[in-house]
């Protein structure tokens, strides 16, 4: 048999053909799934660090509920729900750095009816001029105040540091006479005399802090409490709900607060079926439809700790 020499036959091309075809349609499908993936991917890295903010904020603000509040305010109010979303508010005097609250002193000399006060001068985060004050003891308890500061003047103190040299301190003058012990606290509250609110709740989709969108889209948001109910220093019991507990009980006992946040982390997949009909979080249970499950979702459970609530 003489085979021809001189080329492929047309049936060897068009096999050829075919198998270039098969393999090229193979590496497309795998590029454009590959593509799909990292945009998915990418989308779901931007959700998380936008996430991670949100998160680190609210942990801040868990962190500094009760700071420089006197013990007989409650620090944190819960808006529990079982059949809807939580809400949470947190009250303390440290919540917006910018606006100097969170500043505090201590007083260096016993007063009695006394409009002067003096109080340690430090080299950064000072009292100023129109700041208003109240005086706490190490338990919180409020000792005076809340009076403002209508002038300063630069001196010294003892020698409290023990160091050789007296301590720089202000002589204080306030608006109004106050009696406070040497070693009082002396925290710079918001004017009127009201301690700073920080609330966050859920509005269509949208997590709020004091009414300004922080993270979105979020289906739901639940927290639970972590009381030492017994004051050996281990959470023995989780709650949805503190409002029943009262402030000086709630101080000793709450030791870390969990937060859930129900995040979509992408747009509508037809593609996508999420693989439950219910999702539960804390003392909730949603039901998802069959709209609502061609959605990605990621649970980000975090806990905090409240730590000016001692
Ligand atoms: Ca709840
Ligand atoms: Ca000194
Ligand atoms: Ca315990």
């Amino acid at each position: 048999m003489v085979r021809n020499e001189r080329g492929i036959s047309l049936i060897e091309l068009l096999v050829a053909v075919a198998i270039t075809s098969v393999i090229l349609i193979g590496a497309l499908y795998v590029f454009l799934t590959q593509m799909r993936h990292s945009h998915t991917e990418r989308k779901i890295a931007q959700a998380r660090s936008e996430v991670q903010v949100g998160e680190n904020l609210m942990k801040r603000d868990i962190l500094l509920a009760g700071y420089g509040l006197p013990n007989n305010l409650r620090a944190i109010i819960a808006g529990n729900s079982s059949s809807s979303h939580d809400s949470v508010t947190f009250i303390g005097n440290a919540f917006d750095a910018s606006t100097g609250y969170g500043k505090w002193t201590f007083v260096m000399e016993r007063a009695q009816f006394s409009h002067t006060v003096k109080v340690r001068r430090w080299n950064q985060d000072n009292i100023s001029v129109g700041d208003n004050l109240i005086f706490l003891n190490d338990d919180k308890t409020l000792i005076d105040g809340p009076a403002q500061v209508t002038n300063l003047v630069e001196t010294v103190g003892q020698d409290l540091d023990g160091d050789g040299s007296p301590d720089p301190a202000y002589d204080v003058t306030l608006n109004s006479s106050v009696s406070v012990a040497r070693g009082s606290f002396a925290y710079v509250i918001p004017v009127g005399g009201t301690p700073a609110v920080v609330t966050y709740t859920l509005d269509s989709l949208v997590l709020k802090r004091n009414g300004v969108p922080f993270l979105e889209p979020v289906e739901d948001f639940q927290l639970a409490y972590g009381l030492d109910t017994n004051e050996d220093g281990r959470v023995d019991l989780w709650t949805n709900d503190v409002n029943s507990y009262n402030y000086g009980t709630l101080r000793k006992q709450l030791k870390l607060v969990r937060f859930n946040i129900l995040l979509r982390t992408g747009k509508y997949d037809p593609r996508y079926v999420y693989p439950h009909d219910q999702i539960t979080l804390e003392d909730r249970t949603i039901d998802v439809d069959s709209l609502g499950r061609h959605y990605r979702r990621a649970v980000l459970r975090t806990l905090a700790i409240p730590r000016n609530l001692k």
